[in-house]
């Protein structure tokens, strides 16, 4: 934990809390999947907590993101509201997109918040774009575009990062390395042994750092957005990490090997944090606090998300068509 020396125990605080967030916020979502309340399809970062916290925790107000299909962690961190977040999960009117979205169209531009993506690769383009947005209009922001892995082979993420170095745009390309892509693993859909090593073909930085340590995680994207913002330019940050869970939920994960699923390597950036807390000059009394705190904040955005009706059914085709009003048919 070297490059967490310089950050102010309130701080590594902020992101511990954070991480125990998005975490009680996705063990909620996952149990109401599970139990047959929560409609449609979730995709969880349980496990990758750090990556998020560590990431969104050295943004600044007027910075924005732009995230994948597992984006829970990131929306929560970059400050979405978690009771609209679990209205939308649950279908409710209340919800990121009046219920009709679910977990993969979960947007709040007033936070920064582009939008959580379906379509994989899409976060770097739309990523870009909002680059290209804050330049033209001189803001002296950044964008951080998280993606996966698995979206890196795909077009659209050279084609960003080859136009973000032509036109030097304040973007810091974020890779969450989980070890899976759905079901393949790393290796046999990636050709080099880092994403990072892509960033050298456009002629930007590339990193990896690891992506279980959320200060370390921290330390790289201060550095890479404070870059972004004052006209460096790109970056690239692979962060390895690992998915705890299967691709989608309910997925039976056999093409992990046993001692994987088990998770015999210990990896936990909540814990990981915990083991090296007294170093930030943080006590086990203020995590145990910090934790009650997040896990409070969740229970409350669930009794709140959980009270709310179902919109009626007749209302289901609403805000669908934009050329419903005329009756165009
Ligand atoms: C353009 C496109 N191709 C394929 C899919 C199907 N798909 C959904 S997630 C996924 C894998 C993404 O892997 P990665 O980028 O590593 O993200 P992770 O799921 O590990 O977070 C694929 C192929 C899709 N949604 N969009
Ligand atoms: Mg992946």
């Amino acid at each position: 934990m070297a490059a967490s020396s310089s950050v102010a125990p309130e701080r590594a605080l902020a992101l511990y809390r954070t991480m125990c967030e998005i975490r009680a916020f996705e063990q909620a979502a996952v149990k109401g999947y599970r139990d047959g309340h929560l409609p449609g399809f979730i995709h969880v970062s349980l496990g990758q907590e750090a990556c998020a916290a560590g990431a969104c925790g050295a943004l600044v107000e007027g910075d924005l993101i732009t995230s994948t299909h597992r984006g829970h962690g990131h929306c929560l961190a970059k400050g979405a509201d978690p009771g609209r977040m679990l209205a939308e999960l649950y279908a409710r009117a209340d919800g990121y997109a009046k219920g009709r979205g679910g977990s993969m169209h979960i947007a709040d531009v007033a936070a920064g918040v582009l939008g959580a993506n379906g379509i994989v690769g899409q976060s770097m383009g739309l990523g870009i774009g909002a680059a290209l947005s804050l330049q033209v209009r001189g803001q002296p922001n950044c964008v951080v575009a998280f993606f996966g892995e698995g979206a890196s082979g795909t077009g659209i993420a050279h084609e960003a990062m080859n136009m973000a170095a032509l036109w030097n745009l304040g973007i810091v390309f974020f890779c969450e390395s989980n070890r899976y892509a759905e079901l393949s693993p790393y290796d046999t859909h990636v050709s080099v042994p880092d994403v990072a090593g892509r960033a050298a073909a456009y002629g930007f930085t590339g990193v990896v750092v690891d992506g279980e340590d959320v200060m370390a995680v921290h330390a790289a994207v201060a550095e890479a957005a404070a870059r972004a913002r004052a006209g460096g330019g790109p970056s690239l940050i692979e962060a390895k990490t690992y998915r705890w869970h299967g691709h989608y939920e309910g997925d039976p994960q056999t093409y992990k090997p046993e001692a994987e699923r088990r998770n015999d390597e210990g990896l936990d950036p909540i814990a990981r944090f915990a083991r090296g807390a007294a170093a930030l000059g943080l006590d086990p009394a203020r995590l145990e606090g910090a934790r009650e705190e997040a896990e409070a904040r969740i229970a409350a955005a669930l009794a709140w998300a959980g009270s709310l009706q179902s919109p009626p059914a007749a209302a289901l085709t609403e805000d669908v068509y934009a050329g419903q009003a005329h009756g165009a048919g």
